[in-house]
């Protein structure tokens, strides 16, 4: 005996609301920035002399907004943001070639502008022997308070915002689970 069609209609009801609660939580992630632990810990900490930092930052793809969070042992290791020059001699005694230093052992760096970005450890030996990391900056999606640069290719896929982009989304799925509500109600 085939259940009463107010029941199965809860039925589909229910598995819609579950569909709308996991689909929501799913786009809610892209809309921030991204965090990236800095040789993602794959040794104790993240930023030492163990890791291939140009093989690290192959396998990801950086915007501007996102964060680089370097983890290392405060007294081992410094971050100092430098020159291409600098980053590419481990020389950093020339005037301008340090942007930024970072030494907490947990810095946050913010990746705001869409570009190149060069950073080495500046503990004697320590960006000779690898401990050195560039990473290619996209221009992220508006609401960063990022132009594009045109030198730069922009960011692929749908050229609508991330924001807007979920709102659509989600309006689509309301219209779904209201025309599914008045399915049940004119059965
Ligand atoms: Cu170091």
């Amino acid at each position: 005996m085939a259940p009463p069609p107010s029941q199965s209609c809860r039925r589909r009801l229910q598995l819609m609301a579950a569909f709308v609660f996991v689909s929501g939580l799913l786009l809610i992630q892209p809309a921030g920035a991204a965090e990236y632990v800095v040789g993602d810990g794959s040794t104790p900490n993240g930023w030492d002399t163990g890791t291939n930092y140009a093989s690290w930052a192959q396998t990801h793809s950086f915007a501007a907004g996102d964060v680089l969070v370097f983890e290392y042992v405060k007294s081992q290791h410094n971050v100092y943001e430098v020159t291409e020059a600098a980053y590419r001699s481990c020389d950093v005694s020339g005037a301008g070639d340090v942007l930024a230093t970072y030494g907490t052992g947990y810095d946050k760096v913010r990746l705001a502008e869409a570009r190149a970005y060069w950073f080495i450890c500046q503990i004697p030996g320590h960006c000779m022997g690898g401990m050195k990391l560039a990473v290619n900056v996209s221009a992220g999606p508006p609401g960063g308070g990022v132009p594009a640069s045109p030198s730069l290719p922009s960011a692929p896929s749908s050229s609508a915002p991330g924001g807007c982009r979920s709102l659509v989304a989600w309006g689509a799925l309301v219209v779904l689970i209201a025309s599914f509500g008045q399915l049940c109600w004119a059965s």
